[in-house]
């Protein structure tokens, strides 16, 4: 049972950074309610209570959290099965890739929204060099650290689950050269509580999304 009131987690359909805390909120099997806005018509509710103006919010009775690492140390360490190591200096290191998955996903939305090739190639290569650290850094035993699911994992699927499917829907694939990195993909991407962090028409609904954009990667 959970140790927690059943929270609301203010969600915007498309955003890696609420998928995060929703993966969490599967994971641990916690009921929550979710409340999606829209970020292009910000609801006055919303701006007032969001410090940022960004989601995800996590509302827990009258406290509003906000910023996905921390909402997602909350419900770690309020709900048990530890998702980050006792060991402080292992937990810094985890810490600090969170924050690194922070740069992968701007990254990866930069790339969406590129007009011209030239600005595409230079992402591009900006992702590489990050994801080839990433790759150096990885365990290839399906998880980020060994056998259990951590918030490492939490904070990267979103990418993972995006990254797949711009591979199937243009044929580029960020993570051809990275073969461990395409086998931690292959294994967050069969996890229930990854498959059900987005809403059903997530995939058309993040490609319609792009090609309304019409940027370079609209075209492949
Ligand atoms: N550092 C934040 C980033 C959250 C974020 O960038 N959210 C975006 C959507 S994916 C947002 O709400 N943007 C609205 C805006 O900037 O006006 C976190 O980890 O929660």
């Amino acid at each position: 049972m959970s140790s927690i009131d059943q929270p609301i987690l203010v969600s915007f359909k498309l955003c890696p950074f609420v998928q995060r805390a929703a993966i969490t909120l599967l994971h641990k099997k916690l009921d929550y309610t979710i409340e999606y806005i829209d970020l292009n018509n910000k609801p006055d509710w919303f701006v007032e209570i969001s410090p940022l103006g960004k989601v995800p919010l996590l509302r827990v009775n009258d406290q509003v959290l906000f910023e996905s690492a921390v909402i997602n140390e909350y419900l770690d360490e309020t709900n048990g099965n530890n998702m980050l190591s006792k060991d402080p200096l292992i937990k810094a290191d985890q810490r600090a890739w969170i924050e690194f998955s922070s740069s992968i996903n701007n990254a990866q939305h930069q790339l969406t929204q590129a007009r011209r090739e030239e600005t595409f190639e230079k992402i591009d290569d900006d992702l590489n060099k990050k994801l080839a650290h990433l790759e150096r850094k990885i365990d290839a035993k399906g998880f980020f650290q060994g056998s259990s699911f951590t918030l490492v994992d939490s904070a990267f699927a979103p990418f993972l689950m995006r990254s797949q499917i711009l591979a199937d829907n243009t044929g580029i694939d960020v993570l051809e050269d990275f073969k461990k990195l395409a086998v931690w993909r292959d294994n967050m991407l069969s996890l229930e509580e990854v498959q059900q962090s987005v809403v059903e028409d997530f995939e058309d609904l993040y490609m319609e999304s792009i090609y309304e954009r019409g940027g370079y990667l609209a075209d492949q």
